[in-house]
């Protein structure tokens, strides 16, 4: 039996995490969970699974729940969060302790911080925690000893195309290099030019992942492969040198590992997050899934495109902010945040994004080795600078 404490238990990860455990039921048991808003979705999660602690956004929603579900204690914010990551559960106290991290943005950091102090491991599907405090968190997962596993798909293939010698985050002598396919996004076949007049539900129509709002624009944008490159740094140890993107738009490559040698290996399944999820979950052996298998009696086409960089500036600047090291990936991040949220108001257009972007990473001064609180601090600052600069409602 392993205990989960799966945080965002409501969005499209944390939704697929549900059900892939609900085929192993005897194996797993939700200790705890968070959801945002969602309380509909919540509720029904509550009819098949009995966590004894939940955490969520708001306090009414929590003094609302404590009345109608009396075995559950219920928390809410950002405290919430870090508490579903480290409740204590009463019953099971010889369990292997799996925190789930499955929340979208920034607030994912804090809670894997304090779940990793209390030795538990971590299955990462929000890569933020490792954009922003990679370093930190790396420090902490060696000093405590525990296992860090990634869920997002292209971080899966790669751990999974890491053989025995090369996985561990240990000495990657034998790899040489390590290949991120990326789809292309909603936008792949339009220009430059025509980027201008994309509309937000344009940019929400992903081609092959169904996915939640923000990665969706983060796809189109190319950002989500930025933070991607930057996660992958954190948590294979490799140099940005080492880390190299390609345009496969079929999505059936999820990402590969070439090694001194010159061999090629990669990782290919149907499109589906169910995969990685389970991996992790059942790693280090492998499980009978619900996931669709390829089939080789149908044609399958393959196509890689060199990345390109002036389409696609956000990885560009990517690239330069995780060079830079230190705060760079926080600013990155946060300002990449905030124009979304901007962009999803519908107060800022498709490619202002990757103008705010620019613009404060050209701001910002860097900061080696940041710890929490600098990390904490700088996040806070781009953010209030971006907004009294672009939204003028909320200022
Ligand atoms: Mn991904």
């Amino acid at each position: 039996m392993k205990n989960i404490y799966l945080l965002g238990a409501s969005g499209s990860i944390g939704t697929q995490t549900l059900e892939v455990i609900e085929n192993f039921k005897n194996e797993y048991n939700i200790v705890s969970l968070s959801v945002g808003k969602n309380i509909k979705k919540l509720e029904e999660i509550l009819t098949k699974f009995h966590p004894e602690f939940v955490s969520v956004e708001k306090e009414e929603d929590a003094n609302i729940l404590k009345k109608k579900y009396a075995n559950i204690i219920f928390s809410y914010g950002e405290q919430g969060l870090i508490d579903a990551a480290c409740y204590q559960s009463k019953n099971n106290k010889n369990c292997e302790e799996y925190v789930i991290n499955a929340v979208v943005g920034m607030i994912g950091l804090l809670p894997t911080i304090e779940a990793i102090k209390l030795k538990r491991n971590i299955l990462l599907a929000n890569k933020e925690t490792l954009v922003v405090g990679g370093e930190v968190i790396q420090g902490l997962v060696k000093e405590y000893g525990v296992k860090l596993l990634p869920i997002d798909s292209e971080h899966s293939a790669i751990f999974q195309c890491l053989d025995k010698n090369n996985q561990g985050c240990t000495s990657k002598n034998e790899v040489s290099k390590i290949i991120i396919t990326a789809s292309g996004g909603a936008f792949r076949t339009k220009t430059r030019d025509e980027l201008k007049y994309v509309t937000l539900e344009d940019a929400l129509k992903h081609p092959n992942w169904n996915m939640g709002n923000k990665i969706t624009i983060d796809c189109a944008t190319m950002v989500n492969k930025g933070l991607e490159v930057i996660e992958a740094h954190y948590l294979f140890n490799l140099p940005y040198e080492q880390i190299e993107t390609v345009l496969h738009k079929e999505s059936i490559i999820h990402s590969m590992v070439e090694y001194i040698d010159g061999s090629v290996l990669a990782q290919m399944a149907e499109p589906n997050m169910k995969l990685p999820i389970q991996y992790a979950l059942t790693y280090p052996n492998r499980k009978k899934s619900v996931v669709k298998k390829m089939d080789f009696q149908k044609s399958y086409t393959m196509t890689f495109e060199p990345m390109d960089f002036n389409r696609y500036p956000c990885l560009k600047m990517a690239y330069e902010a995780g060079k830079m090291g230190g705060i760079m990936p926080t600013v990155f991040n946060a300002s990449n945040e905030e124009a979304v949220h901007l962009f999803m108001e519908r107060k800022i257009s498709f490619l202002d994004i990757e103008k705010i972007i620019n613009e404060t990473l050209k701001e910002s001064i860097n900061i080696l080795h940041p710890n929490i609180y600098q990390i904490l601090e700088v996040d806070k600052i781009t953010r209030n600078k971006i907004r009294l600069r672009y939204d003028v409602e909320r200022k």
